[in-house]
């Protein structure tokens, strides 16, 4: 048996042992790094949260007459608070509809299906705990499915697992199954970059929070401070970097691994990308799958997208 701690110390050794230093972002969200996270997605420099939030709010009734039926299966991948999906499931009719959030973190489907509940009074609510694919693979019932990706959690994917990803997705869909997408456009340095790097200094915390995990998780030692946030972002690219940087250089011992690993000052230690889309990159990465892009809103500033793909 291999637990997961022993696939994060091993994660660990691979990142910290290669000659560009990387740690997955799949790592931040621990207890504290939900926390963060949730923190995070109040800030005023992460519009993200506002930008989706206008979109469900002011056109979640046009979005739900596209994706209504009979009976239909919501399916909500990586749910979050639910305050964003809940402006799109109020429209829906509460006999036909079953709302099932898949997380793998068991409290996050307990806090999400009891809110929603509570917001819409008799929507059924059927939470699911697990990997998505396995659970996806497990719902085969004769209702139209509509699956939920929302709050550009795809971003965090290169393009090459964003497209295993999406077929992956595809394969386990059926015809008229749909896919809405949520994703951040491609945008000005000026507005992407503080959102990676707010004032307050919290998404530096929730980047600092994946040592401070090592240090209780595995028996390190990482001093905090002297480690340092950095985000970058290439407008011509469309990718925003974050980074642990190191203020000195150092060494730091992992119990779990029985290893030192050394840091020279200013060496970086990549820790995660935020994809910024545009439509020849949506299109690259849904060729080859039966989806059809049907649909396509954004907010007022455009700086977001949910996109409603169809299974043909
Ligand atoms: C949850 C992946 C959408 O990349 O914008 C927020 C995570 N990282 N601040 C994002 C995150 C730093 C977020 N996603």
């Amino acid at each position: 048996m291999i637990t997961e701690k022993t696939l994060f110390a091993q994660h660990v050794e691979k990142g910290l042992s290669a000659p560009s230093k990387f740690l997955s972002s799949m790592y931040f969200y621990d207890k504290k790094g939900e926390a963060l996270f949730r923190e995070i997605m109040n800030l005023e420099e992460y519009y993200l949260t506002n930008s989706e939030m206008e979109i469900l709010m002011f056109q979640g009734h046009e979005i739900a007459q596209l994706l209504k039926d009979e009976e239909v299966e919501i399916i909500e991948l990586g749910a979050g608070d639910g305050i964003k999906t809940k402006e799109l499931l109020r429209h829906f009719d509460k006999k036909n509809t079953v709302y099932r959030p898949i997380d793998i973190s068991e409290q996050a489907i307990i806090d999400i299906s009891k809110k929603m509940s509570e917001w819409i009074p008799n929507l059924q609510v059927k939470g699911v705990c697990g990997d998505y694919f396995k659970m996806l693979d497990q719902l085969k019932s004769d209702a139209k499915k509509v699956i939920l990706f929302l709050g550009s959690n795809l971003g965090n994917m290169s393009d090459d697992q964003a497209k295993g990803f999406i077929h992956q997705l595809n394969n386990v869909m059926q015809k008229g199954d749909q896919l809405m997408l949520g994703l951040d456009l491609i945008k000005s340095k000026d507005i992407v970059l503080p959102a990676y790097s707010d004032s307050k200094g919290i998404t530096a915390e929730f980047n600092l929070n994946l040592l401070d995990r090592i240090n209780k998780e595995l028996g390190g030692n990482f001093d905090r401070t002297q480690f340092e946030h950095v985000a970058t972002y290439s407008e011509h690219e469309g990718i925003a970097k974050s980074y642990i940087k190191s203020k000195v250089d150092q060494t730091v011992t992992i119990e779990e691994n029985e290893k030192s690993y050394h840091f020279k000052k200013d060496e970086l230690i990549h820790t995660e990308i935020s994809r910024k889309y545009d439509l020849d990159i949506i299109r690259n990465i849904i060729e080859g799958t039966s989806l059809h892009l049907d649909y396509q809103f954004t907010d007022n500033k455009q700086y977001f997208t949910d996109l409603v793909l169809t299974k043909k």
